[in-house]
């Protein structure tokens, strides 16, 4: 029989591309999708869907159960710069929701879970660049407290249930199918909307900021390759470093120049840049790609090209 699939969070900027990977995958009668709202015409047409609130372990539950699921992809969270405003509401729903679907696979309702996690981990006080796997962390961020206290939690799951829980700290993501909200990294999504629009992008990090980045097919593919891989090849289980490419806002400008070349850009940096401040410049993957055989494909000059081409084709 088929893999049953349940996707919470999966109208957002990963859960939207996510699901529907996986309902190519695996059939899309198999693969439910699920948020606090309907998502977009592609999304409510091509499977099942739930309206569910990933924090209501019942309401969880009874859809795990009606549909007999298998494993699930936690994609609700709230971000950092969204966080930083609303602490308490950002913990609650970070950290309930995970514990949620931990405790479904503590009783062996479900069988698998994807939680992701992000750099957001790391602080002011961890190496900057080529951020090891396993180092010091003390994150500054109330997301990055919840992710790293969530990661603790799965490794703890893990060892003392045997939980089958899987995880990568993703970088900033960058996607044209749907936006990010809430995030540091969203800057480096939002410039190519307003170069196609107005040739001009106000960017509230420094020209300077370097951050670790993935192009969203990449990322998808990553957490698809993790969730497939043989259980006894995984030697990390809180959450594995993924990495694909670094850059500052400066760099991404003269990237898209070359398409526009009269697109500009100016700097105005607001309360984001103290977070991405406190955020490694590049991350050392060598776990992922040793466990699981990871490779990126995109890196910047591929991912302008491939941002670009496919709005164009939107608008
Ligand atoms: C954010 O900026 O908050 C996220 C992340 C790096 O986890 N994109």
């Amino acid at each position: 029989m088929a893999k049953k699939i349940l996707i919470l969070g999966a109208c957002g900027q990963i859960g939207t591309e996510l699901t529907m990977a996986l309902r190519e995958k695996n059939g899309a009668d198999n693969v439910i999708a699920s948020d606090i709202r309907e998502g977009n015409e592609k999304m409510m047409s091509s499977g099942p869907f739930e309206i569910l609130d990933a924090t209501n372990y019942q309401a969880i539950e009874d859809v795990v159960m009606y549909y007999e699921i298998d494993e699930v992809y936690l994609m609700a969270a709230m971000l950092s710069a969204t966080a930083e405003k609303f602490p308490m509401r950002a913990w609650n729903l970070n950290m309930n929701s995970l514990f949620n679907v931990l405790n479904l696979a503590k009783e062996r309702k479900i069988n698998k879970i994807f939680w992701p996690s992000s750099i957001a981990v790391f602080g002011p006080n961890t190496p900057k660049e080529d951020t090891p796997q396993h180092t010091l962390m003390e994150p500054s961020t109330v997301y990055g407290i919840s992710k790293q206290a969530g990661e603790r939690w799965c490794e703890y799951y893990f060892k003392k249930f045997n939980v089958d829980v899987r995880s990568v700290r993703y970088p900033g993501l960058i996607s044209w199918k749907t936006q990010p909200g809430g995030g540091t990294t969203d800057y480096a999504v939002e410039i190519y909307h307003k170069a196609l629009a107005n040739n001009y992008y106000t960017s509230f990090l420094s020209e300077d900021t370097l951050l670790p980045m993935m192009f969203m097919d990449d990322a998808i593919r990553a957490t698809i390759s993790l969730m497939e891989t043989d259980s006894n090849k995984l030697t990390i289980r809180s959450s594995y470093n993924l990495a694909a490419m670094s850059f500052a806002p400066k760099e991404i400008a003269a990237s898209i120049v070359e398409h526009i070349p009269d697109f500009t850009i100016n700097y105005e940096p607001d309360f984001r840049q103290a977070i991405a401040d406190s955020w490694p410049s590049s991350i050392d993957d060598s776990k992922a790609r040793a466990d699981w055989n990871w490779e990126h494909k995109f890196d910047l000059a591929k991912t302008t090209k491939a941002m670009l081409e496919n709005l164009r084709s939107l608008s």
